[in-house]
């Protein structure tokens, strides 16, 4: 290995700019449970998702009936804070309402 360090450098920063990271996106999902109102999760739905009621009303059914539903994808700090509000409601209201992230 006789490649000089700034000529290593170079190699790095060559290979860095050919592949540039793209910032990654995370589906927000909602899980079903058994106390949740529905009404309480097509509010939260509409609230934090800004989906209209109708949307919102059959992404609640989805869950309802599979278990599991995406209320939309976003990069790593917005769905977290998505998360983090659907939480807070739940709490507030004491649901048992869970949001998890999943990354794309
Ligand atoms: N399964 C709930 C009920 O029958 C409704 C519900 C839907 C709860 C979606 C959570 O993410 C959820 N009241």
């Amino acid at each position: 290995m006789n490649t000089k360090p700034h000529q290593l450098e170079e190699t790095i920063e060559k290979k860095s700019q050919l592949k540039p990271k793209l910032p990654k996106n995370y589906k927000v999902i909602l899980l079903n449970d058994d106390y949740t109102p529905m009404e309480f999760v097509v509010d939260v739905i509409q609230k934090v998702f800004k989906k209209s009621y109708d949307e919102a009303t059959k992404i609640m059914l989805q869950i309802h009936t599979e278990g599991i539903g995406i209320c939309g994808t976003y990069p790593l700090e917005i769905a977290e804070t998505k998360m983090n509000q659907v939480l807070n409601l739940s709490k507030e209201s004491q649901h048992p309402l869970q949001c998890i992230l999943e990354k794309i």
